[in-house]
């Protein structure tokens, strides 16, 4: 029996399977540039998370209606499921298919009809996250968070990601406020390839009650102690950082230097289909890599509760 456990960083875009992938385009008659599922795994050889977000916005194209979102959040709760998880906060990316003409509607309701079934189904809560793209203007966010307001009712809160560097968290200001004032929770990437003082600014300027990956944070000693005392959950991602080669190898992870420096670490699988695993593979790699014993297999787990938006009953009943 895999932990029980929470998953918190998880892009639904992310879990496309090459073969999900094809039988969407063939399905919504799409072309894609590659002739089959092995010609594009091939493809997943990244030198940094540009050169992913390339192919992770491409692949998308294959999304298209109601059906073909509700298809790819069933598919990653399937895989969740079998891998221990109970509870998912799910990002979504709605820039990339509105820039697409496929409507905010459209993919909030394909995504969140599926959620809906998936206590009963899979026995996995869930949440929504929507996220901006930085690479985007702040207006385009405002825009966004607009359109979202019909929906608000199934997006527990918003996100900051795709490419970070150039795009710092004060950007997205005004937006941010205006999500706290809708009662929106908030979370941002911060500290992937971006420098320490992205964590500080997203924790100062757009109130984030959590910081997604935070790698970076283990250069400035001020800012750990900050977030060891205020217990700001972290949501790391290793595999995913071994891939975009923000760390050379998976036993180079300073994931057992955070832990031990106190602070509150969980594990996650950020794009599971790109980056060789769901969150259950993930704990298992960490554990054959870096020699992370039970206890600390378990520390994750019951991280990854304290740290999700659940309130303290319903986290009992999760784990
Ligand atoms: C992402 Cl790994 C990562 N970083 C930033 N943005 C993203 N969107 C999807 N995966
Ligand atoms: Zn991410």
């Amino acid at each position: 029996m895999p932990l029980p456990k929470a998953e918190l960083h998880l892009h639904i875009e992310g879990t496309l399977e090459p073969e999900l992938a094809f039988a969407l385009a063939a399905r919504n008659g799409v072309t894609l540039p590659y002739a089959d599922t092995e010609e594009l795994r091939k493809a997943y050889l990244f030198d940094d998370l540009q050169s992913f977000l390339n192919l992770y916005y491409e692949l998308m194209a294959v999304l298209r209606t109601e059906q073909d979102f509700a298809d790819l959040a069933d598919a990653y709760l399937v895989r969740a499921a079998a891998q221990g998880v109970r509870h998912a906060e799910i990002f979504f990316d709605p820039q990339a298919h509105i820039a697409r003409g496929v409507a905010m509607g459209t993919v909030v309701e394909g995504l969140s009809g599926a959620l809906a079934r998936s206590e009963e189904t899979h026995g996995i809560s869930t949440q929504l996250i929507m996220c901006f793209l930085r690479d985007e203007s702040a207006e385009s966010a405002m825009a966004t968070l607009e359109a979202a307001k019909p929906y608000l009712d199934r997006i527990v809160g918003i996100g900051l990601d795709s490419a970070e560097v150039g795009h710092p968290p004060v950007k997205f200001r005004a937006v941010y406020e205006a999500a706290a004032a809708l009662g929106l929770r908030r979370v941002a990437h911060a500290g992937e390839e971006g420098p320490p003082a992205y964590i500080t600014e997203a924790l100062d300027v757009l109130g984030v009650e959590r910081v997604d990956h935070g790698l970076r944070c283990m250069e400035d000693a001020d800012l750990v102690e900050r977030l060891v005392r205020d217990r700001v959950p972290l949501t790391l991602c290793p595999l995913s950082n071994v891939r975009l080669r923000a760390v050379d190898v998976l036993e180079d992870h300073p994931l057992p230097a955070m832990m031990d420096a106190g602070l509150l670490c969980t594990v996650n699988s950020d794009d599971p289909a790109y980056f060789g695993g769901y969150v259950g593979d993930t704990f298992h790699a960490v554990r054959e890599a870096l020699g992370l014993d039970q206890e600390r297999l378990r520390e994750l787990a019951r991280n990854s509760f304290e740290a999700s938006f659940l309130e303290h009953d319903e986290e009992r009943r999760a784990r």
